[in-house]
């Protein structure tokens, strides 16, 4: 989540956090918020508990050699260097440079994300490099792309919500997941105009209880057909801002033939929304004096997510709302770095500046900073999903170093993705924990946490924002920046790699000028006297708080609509006791667990993934609360708890995605993507659920036959 560490002030403390664990001898840290406008001196559970890690008695002290009887031995780092440059380098004479992967992370620094993409085209010479963000924000990220030629989560700061009198919020859970967020959305929410799309009723759906607000609970993944039908109505009832439409966009004739077949009653029958609450919503947009819609991974997280995303910006424009100075369309991006995670090369198709590496004058001004020839550096690579069904494949990778992410936990069809790390010939893990995926790796190299070490984040409004050292770093840990330039010298790479993020920073800066995400007037220097800094940042300016007021970053200016078409016009199947099965988070855990599972508090509050049932269709399954259910499908077999709530729609059920072991939720999921973005469907798979312990009437839980929708990605 965005909020932890970027905005924790931290205070040092002698004693504390550190007594009793192998790093007793340094200081403890504690968390406290800072008055900062995205969360007003908020922080969430996990940031205050964010500095027990720093210390956690679990941390990995020396980096870890796997033994022939597959255990693991510590080892100096000389020594466990020389091992990966030499198996590297040997993969690579064998097999050729696209031989070896790496996974990155959208919790890595600016720098550490700017110089994963530089090592892996330089000093690898492999194009295989993609990261985690392929799971959380591709859908809305392709979809920005393709409507105003640019991808920035908010294109506005996130204050200017506070004005806002009606805000639409599609699939995602706030009040959980960004808690601090919560008090940009009270103005709309006093106003009666906090509108939110979810199956649950969520801790963010639940805010629109009192004061008027509307909670729409439509079938997972009819998202994109509601969208289709509010557009239809909008149009219908001569509600769309025609002025705007003629002087900011291009393509609404097309948007208006695409929509005209969903009309509301057909809407109904996809969504379960009834029409006149699809009548009142469509209204209310238009009727707001400063209408914002907003989307999270509840509606990007799906086979259509960018066809979704690119529909909610359709609704936004044929309303008129984007780049002006009340209202808005933006997505809520997730991780740590989430938005600077995604602009400087981590993605397979992409240099830094949010470039493509498709480009030839982006590859020529980028080889120009590295000091390396154009020709030298390699092409697209493929997206995460792909990149994973490659592992240990005649032709795919052989070779794979990971940096921030637990993808055996974190990314769809857990067994696939197992299979594929044991039938590598070599895996690096650099971590801070033996996380579900470190456990496979044949060496793990501990680096330093967000307290030890400086760098950039860019928030969700592309604010670029400094993290400063704050503690040293135990003995024996090393941060990832001098890793890269370890390996890049072992590997005989041209190109020079830095470990000082300030000088890092300082490359990416001039690496991204001209580009998309230009950093060339920022330095540490001027972020260091906390002027708010938004990208495009270009030298000589003094950023840019809000994208679009003047014009769209494609070459006339204008936004495109593109019209797009429902391609999941199938009610999810009920048939034979299946339900929808939803991914999601709750408030205590991050992610993959990794790291929330190591904190007691934490921990305490939410030991085992419980899976949400309604209190009819626990009684059709004869499920009780807090019984032991199975959950299955033709992909695999989840044993968790049971826990019934009116909470959620009668026809879907909801686990979060927080556990390991037979708890893992994407033991379930499919891996298929979405044609545009390789974005994985993580919110709709047909399961069927049992009670463990046989109640009478319950039916078994033998395989459920699911369509198999797995398409090619592209990025
Ligand atoms: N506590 C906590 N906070 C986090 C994180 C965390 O792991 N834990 N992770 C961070 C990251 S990386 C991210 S990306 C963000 C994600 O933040 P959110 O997008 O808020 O998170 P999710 O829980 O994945 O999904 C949000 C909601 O989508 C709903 N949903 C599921 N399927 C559908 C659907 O088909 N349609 C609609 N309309 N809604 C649907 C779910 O019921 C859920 O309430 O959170 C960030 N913050
Ligand atoms: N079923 C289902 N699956 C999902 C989702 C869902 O909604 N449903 N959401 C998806 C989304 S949006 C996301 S973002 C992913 C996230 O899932 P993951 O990519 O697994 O993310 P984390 O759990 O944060 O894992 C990060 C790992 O890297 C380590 N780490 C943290 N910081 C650093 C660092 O700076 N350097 C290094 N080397 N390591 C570090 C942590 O200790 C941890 O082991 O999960 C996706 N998976
Ligand atoms: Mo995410």
């Amino acid at each position: 989540m965005t909020l932890t560490p970027t905005y924790a002030e931290i205070g040092m403390q002698s004693g504390g956090a550190g007594a009793g664990t192998d790093t007793a001898a340094r200081p403890g840290l504690t968390v406290a918020g800072r008055a900062f406008p995205t969360n007003r001196g908020g922080l969430c559970k996990k940031g205050w508990t964010s500095a027990e890690l720093l210390t956690s008695p679990e941390r990995i002290l020396t980096p870890m050699l796997r033994q022939p009887d597959g255990g693991f031995a510590p080892a100096s780092w000389a020594e466990a260097l020389d091992l990966v440059a030499e198996r590297l380098a040997g993969s690579r004479a064998r097999h050729g440079a696209d031989s070896v992967g790496v996974f990155g992370g959208g919790g890595l620094t600016n720098e550490k994300a700017y110089q994963l993409g530089k090592f892996t085209r330089v000093a690898l010479g492999s194009s295989r490099i993609d990261y985690n963000g392929r799971f959380c924000m591709s859908s809305a990220a392709a979809a920005g792309n393709r409507a105003f030629g640019v991808d920035r989560g908010l294109p506005f700061p996130v204050e200017d919500l506070d004005a806002a009198d009606t805000i639409l919020i599609l699939g995602s859970n706030v009040a959980q997941t960004m808690p601090p967020f919560i008090g940009h959305l009270e103005g709309a929410r006093s106003a009666g105009g906090l509108i939110v799309v979810d199956p649950r009723r969520s801790a963010t759906a639940r805010l629109t209880e009192d004061g008027g607000g509307m909670h729409v609970q439509p079938t997972p993944g009819s998202d994109l057909v509601l969208l289709l039908g509010l557009t239809n109505i909008v149009i219908t009832e001569r509600l769309i801002d025609t002025d705007y439409l003629e002087r900011r966009t291009v393509g609404f004739e097309a948007l208006r033939r695409s929509v005209s077949r969903w009309w509301p009653e057909r809407v109904q029958q996809l969504t379960g929304v009834p029409v006149p609450q699809l009548r009142e919503l469509a209204r209310r947009l238009a009727a707001g004096s400063g209408t914002y819609i907003l989307t999270g991974r509840g509606v990007e997280q799906h086979v259509d997510g960018t066809d979704t995303a690119t529909a909610a910006i359709n609704l936004a424009l044929v309303l008129g709302l984007v780049g002006t100075r009340h209202s808005g369309y933006g997505t809520l991006t997730g991780q740590g770095n989430g938005q600077g995670g995604r602009e400087h090369g981590q993605k397979c198709d992409q240099l830094p500046g949010y470039r493509k590496i498709t480009d030839p004058a982006a590859r020529a001004h980028v080889a120009g900073v590295w000091g390396v020839t154009p020709e030298s550096l390699p092409g697209a690579g493929v997206p995460a999903i792909e990149l994973l069904d490659s592992l240990g494949v005649s032709g795919g990778v052989r070779c794979l170093l990971v940096h921030g992410s637990n993808v055996v936990v974190s990314a769809p069809d857990s067994n696939r993705v197992r299979a594929g790390l044991e039938a590598l010939d070599f895996l690096v893990v650099c971590d801070f924990f033996f996380s579900e995926t470190a456990r496979f790796a044949d060496v793990v190299l501990p680096v330093t946490q967000w307290a030890e070490e400086d760098g950039t984040m860019t928030s969700l409004e592309g604010r670029v924002i400094r993290r400063r050292t704050a503690i040293g770093a135990p003995d024996g840990v090393r941060s990832e920046l001098w890793i890269f330039q370890e390996l890049a010298r072992r590997l005989g790479s041209a190109g020079t790699f830095s470990a000082d993020p300030a000088e890092v920073f300082d490359e990416l800066c001039l690496a991204s000028a001209g580009g998309l995400a230009d950093y060339s007037g920022l330095s540490y220097g001027l972020l260091d006297t906390g002027e708010a800094a938004y990208w495009p940042y270009p030298v000589g300016s003094t950023g840019t708080p809000r994208l679009f007021l003047d014009r769209f970053a494609h070459a006339d200016g204008r936004a495109r609509i593109v019209a797009v078409h429902a391609r999941v016009t199938d009610a999810p199947a009920q048939r034979d006791g299946t339900v929808t099965l939803i991914t999601g988070r709750l408030l205590e855990h991050y992610q993959s667990g990794a790291q929330t599972r190591r904190v007691p508090e934490l921990h305490q509050a939410q030991p085992q993934a419980r899976l949400q049932v309604h209190p009819a269709t626990a009684a059709r399954l004869g499920l009780v609360d807090g019984g032991e259910v199975e959950v299955g499908n033709m992909q695999g077999t989840v044993t968790c708890v049971a826990e019934v709530t009116g909470g959620i729609r009668p026809d879907t059920v909801f686990l979060p995605f927080h556990f390991p072991g037979a708890q893992r939720a994407n033991l379930l999921t499919l891996g298929a993507t979405d044609p545009v973005s390789g974005m994985p469907e993580f919110k709709r798979t047909t399961v069927r659920v049992r009670a463990l312990v046989r109640t009478p009437g319950s039916g078994p839980a033998g395989p459920v036959s699911v369509p198999s929708i797995r398409t090619d990605a592209h990025a």
